[in-house]
């Protein structure tokens, strides 16, 4: 070969492998390093709103003034009542003026002696006296039970005459036929007292007593002081008997 064909060849050579060596660096090269940088596009738009936060911490500003009470609510239900308090320090002594015993006495001392002076004008005026007995009649018929109950209301008893004189003074203050305190209620034919103690003075009338019809347990004096016995049941004035 000669010489200037090997220089050709040499040329041609050289000029592939730069050619080779062009490519490959364009190729692998990155192009911001290998061109001037372009200028900043426009802003993008907006996102979507994110997730929303955890709540902050209060704030370090000035607190604001207190407003106006709210309304008061419903009245909440009763509670469990409390335990029983101690007991406490004995009181102070109280006033006794109301409580005046004297004065108290005098009052009923003076109410006896009038209430005294009342019984004695009614006995006066109604009764009959015989020694310290007093003997009054009523003005109504009713059975022997309610002569009973009505001279017990008047703390006397049925007029019981012990002897002609108090017999005479039932015969004067009962102005018709008058129960007598005498019955044969317990015991027939035994006539007793209401204490239960057998009579021993009687002023029975002609056939009496005669325990007629269906009995005759009660006794009742007539117009002429005379004594008879009659139905407990039928109606006759009450003589009632008072002590002095
Ligand atoms: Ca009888
Ligand atoms: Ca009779």
């Amino acid at each position: 070969m000669s010489l200037f064909t090997s220089f050709l060849l040499l040329c041609v050579v050289t000029a592939v492998y730069a050619e080779t060596l062009t490519e490959d660096v364009q190729n692998t090269c990155p192009v911001i390093t290998c061109s001037s940088p372009g200028l900043n596009g426009f802003p993008g738009k907006d996102g979507r709103d994110g997730a929303k936060g955890e709540k902050g911490e209060p704030g370090q500003g000035l607190r604001g003034l207190q407003g106006p009470p709210g309304k008061v609510g419903p009245a909440g239900p009763p509670g469990n009542p409390g335990s029983k308090g101690a007991v406490g320090p004995k009181g102070d002594r109280g006033d006794s003026a109301e409580f005046d015993t004297g004065k108290i006495d005098s009052e009923i001392a003076a109410l006896r002696s009038e209430l005294r002076a009342l019984r004695k004008w009614v006995l006066f005026s109604l009764s009959e006296k015989v020694g310290k007995k007093y003997f009054v009649s009523s003005a109504k018929k009713m059975s022997h039970d309610r002569v009973k109950a009505l001279c017990s209301e008047f703390q006397g008893t049925v007029a019981t005459p012990r002897n002609a004189e108090e017999n005479m003074a039932i015969q004067n203050v009962a102005k018709d036929i008058a129960y007598l305190g005498i019955t044969d209620e317990r015991v027939e034919g035994r006539f007793e007292d209401l204490t239960r103690n057998r009579v021993h003075y009687t002023n029975w009338n002609d056939g009496e007593p005669n325990n007629a019809g269906s009995g005759e347990d009660c006794v009742v004096i007539l117009g002429n002081g005379k004594w008879n016995d009659v139905p407990c049941s039928d109606s006759f004035l009450a003589v009632c008997e008072f002590s002095d």
